[in-house]
């Protein structure tokens, strides 16, 4: 090697092209002007330009990994899924965020946790794209760019107002289960290795003989749940913004793999009609007394991406990603968001996403799409439409052909679900309060609402929101109240 070769190669060009140099511009004479015949320069500046994607509207701060799923069970009779058949192991990748910060907001801010994962199944990639938390903020999908706009910055000043957030929130009264886990303990994790994650709605397996089920995902990890008191969030909010995106990278780099269980519910297809309540309501759990949680598998995360942007800022996780055997229901949050996130992924990465290293399928793609921007994988070479005669691929309907679905019928309406006998919003938050909290869960709670209601929320918002209190937990809103106004 002569001993000007660079021991690391030369540098290029975007195609290869060797570049004269890496720090000097062309120019004449030493002091002489910029030329505009330097490619090279014109090149990096133009590049430098364009490097950002828009980030996700809603998710954008997060961190994530690949890894394994084993079937650790058997759940052969609610599913053919092929990837969950007992021993099958499938590559997959997570990514967990936060929901309303923007991309270089702190991970310690109280907030959901996104829990988004990927399995690269030999029949298609399947996405479960949940949150750490098993219900949500609203019921109708007609509501969530609303609810999120009160989370996110006010129009005049471009601050976040936690009076925006708490007038939608007790103007909407279906949040208060969500509300009470997100200003509780699990609003802060301590880091995503000690958080679960839930599939949050209600979805649809069926078995091999077509036999249906409902189930509700539960993704509990093995580290145990650990959390952030306000104060040692905020504290961090400070000192290390992407705390928790540090610690589940380093966690992998040193070996120190984390893994999660993976359990559904299941209920009988024919339970759901008459069940006490809305077993499709996004804002109800469903009793483990009722439906005892059954183990699936395991997931373990052991794999850093070698390239944050390519394979995290680029990764598209999409709730209509079901594979044959699993489906959606009737939940109005997980129907809506079947449109929406394709969609967003068609703007913000391009037509061709599915294209891309985090979104590519293992499993053979015999679709018939073809070009649209930043295209590289050939498509249909001889009869890009179907039907055709040149040995373009047909649906196997024989095998694939019968829908997930359920039948339904009725007049179109705009109303919200019709209401059941234990349909309403404040039971099951007022439940988790009495008798899932202990002393000093509750403590923390009262602590972190009323820390929360104390900054910049205005009287007829807040009497609302210590009346809120008061639906979900006499003795909590009480609490609340007195840390408010009594100090
Ligand atoms: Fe999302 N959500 N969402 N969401 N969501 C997005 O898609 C949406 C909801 C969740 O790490 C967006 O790729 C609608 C519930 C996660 O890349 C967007 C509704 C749950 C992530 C979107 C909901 C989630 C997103 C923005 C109400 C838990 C990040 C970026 C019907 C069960 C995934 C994107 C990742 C991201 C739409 C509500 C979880 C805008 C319309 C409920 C984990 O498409």
């Amino acid at each position: 090697m002569s001993p000007q070769t660079p021991a690391h190669g030369y540098t290029t060009n975007n195609v290869g092209i060797p570049v004269e140099s890496d720090e000097h511009s062309l120019t004449v004479g030493s002091d002489g002007p910029i030329l505009l015949q330097d490619h090279y320069l014109i090149e990096k500046m133009a590049q430098f330009n364009r490097e950002r994607v828009p980030e996700r509207v809603v998710h954008a701060k997060g961190g994530g990994a690949y890894g394994t799923f084993e079937v650790t069970g058997d759940v052969t009779q609610f599913t053919k899924a092929d990837f969950l058949q007992p021993g099958k192991r499938t590559r997959m990748l997570a990514r967990f965020s936060t929901v309303a910060g923007e991309q270089g907001s702190p991970d310690t801010w109280r907030d959901p946790r996104g829990f988004a994962l990927k399995f690269y199944t030999e029949q298609g990639n399947y996405d479960l794209v949940g949150n750490n938390t098993p219900v949500f903020f609203v019921r109708d999908p007609q509501k969530f760019q609303d609810f999120i706009r009160s989370q996110k910055r006010r129009p005049d000043n471009g601050l976040r107002d936690n009076d925006m957030q708490w007038d939608f929130w007790t103007l909407s009264p279906e949040s208060a289960h969500m509300v009470t886990w997100l200003m509780g303990d699990r609003g802060i994790p301590r880091t995503w290795r000690h958080m679960n994650g839930y599939g949050s709605h209600t979805y649809l397996w069926v078995n091999g003989g077509g036999k249906r089920f409902w189930v509700k995902y539960h993704v509990k990890t093995d580290q145990g749940i650990d959390f952030l008191t306000q104060e040692q969030a905020d504290e961090l909010a400070g000192a290390d913004g992407d705390h928790h995106r540090r610690d589940l990278f380093q966690a992998i780099e040193r070996g120190d793999a984390p893994s999660w269980t993976m359990y559904v519910q299941v209920m009988p297809f024919e339970d759901a009609p008459d069940y006490r309540f809305n077993p499709f309501d996004l804002t109800k759990v469903w009793p483990h007394g009722d439906y005892p949680l059954i183990e699936v598998g395991r997931m373990t995360l052991n794999e850093n991406p070698e390239d944050y942007f390519v394979h995290i800022e680029q990764a598209a996780f999409e709730p209509s990603n079901l594979v044959p055997g699993i489906g959606p229901s009737p939940d109005k949050m997980l129907l809506g968001r079947l449109f929406s996130y394709p969609d967003t992924h068609r703007y913000r990465i391009g037509a061709n996403y599915a294209q891309l290293p985090p979104n590519r399928a293992e499993a053979t793609v015999r679709s018939y799409a073809k070009d649209g921007a930043m295209r590289y994988e050939p498509s249909r070479a001889a009869a890009p439409y179907a039907p055709n005669s040149y040995g373009g691929p047909e649906a196997d309907t024989a095998r694939f052909g019968e829908p997930a679905g359920w039948a339904t019928a009725g007049e179109m309406v705009r109303e919200a679900y019709t209401l059941r006998s234990e349909d309403d919003d404040w039971g099951q938050a007022g439940t988790m309060v009495r008798e899932v909290l202990d002393d000093a869960a509750r403590e923390r709670l009262a602590h972190n609402i009323s820390g929360h209601l104390k900054n910049g929320v205005t009287p007829p918002v807040l009497a609302r929101a210590l009346q809120y209190w008061r639906n979900v937990d006499k003795e909590l809103g009480d609490q609340v109240a007195h840390r408010v106004n009594g100090g």
